[in-house]
């Protein structure tokens, strides 16, 4: 076993285990419970990570850690001797490039945001009006593009999808994704039912998003 998750419960970390499961690759999860005041990662996590945050993962073997979903994605890819990275067009590479840093870098912030002025009595539900607008610009955007192939990148399943797995299950359960952007609704279906999605479900615990 070379390489360890650090698998935060209910978290973006669910995407390694996806990926390691689509990928074949082998791996032991080290799991971590959230303050369930604070829903922060517990102090432990800081001796992995100066970061303190989940995902993280060691290759042992090769003697690295690393934190951020992206750069652990990209890290898995090149493990697998590219399986699941860029496929082969000029424009598949561009798209697969875009969406890898777009979920972390442009989605994820105002769906984050809205989560923590969720739990901020009166300001918050005010400010809350403010951001939904923003995160609807995302959900058009993404909606389109599925509306014109099968997957992110193009024709085939890359890790451009695992990165944009977590916004929108995020997206499905408190920014108001729902059936009227059928094409994004079938995506998330789709990466559901495959069974690494699945595998990798059953071995990570809690998720609140599937
Ligand atoms: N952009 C980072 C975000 C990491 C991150 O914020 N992870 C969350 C899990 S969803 C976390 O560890 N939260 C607990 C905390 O901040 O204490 C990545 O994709 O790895």
């Amino acid at each position: 076993m070379t390489i360890i998750v650090h698998h935060l419960e209910n978290s973006r970390s669910q995407r390694v285990l996806w990926m390691l499961e689509e990928l074949g690759l082998p791996y032991e999860i080290k799991r971590y419970e959230r303050n369930k005041a604070t829903m922060l990662a517990p102090p432990e996590l800081k001796r992995v990570h100066p970061l303190g945050k989940s995902p993280v993962i060691e290759d042992t073997e090769a003697g690295v850690t690393i934190a951020e979903t992206g750069a652990i994605v990209e890290y898995l890819v090149e493990k697998a001797d590219g399986k699941l990275g860029p496929l082969a067009h000029r424009d598949s590479v561009l798209r697969y490039r875009h969406f890898l840093h777009y979920a972390e870098g442009s989605m994820m912030p105002p769906l984050l945001l809205k989560l923590v002025l969720a739990r901020i009595p009166l300001f918050g539900k005010k400010a809350m009006k403010r951001i939904q607008p923003m995160i609807d610009v995302h959900l058009d955007y993404v909606e389109a593009e599925l509306a014109n192939r099968p997957w992110f990148a193009g024709d085939e399943m890359t890790a451009a999808d695992i990165m944009m797995s977590f916004p929108l299950e995020a997206a499905r359960s408190r920014a108001g994704l729902d059936a009227s952007r059928p094409a994004t609704i079938a995506w998330l279906d789709k990466i559901h039912t495959r069974p690494a999605y699945q595998v990798a479900l059953e071995k990570g615990g809690p998720y609140a998003y599937a």
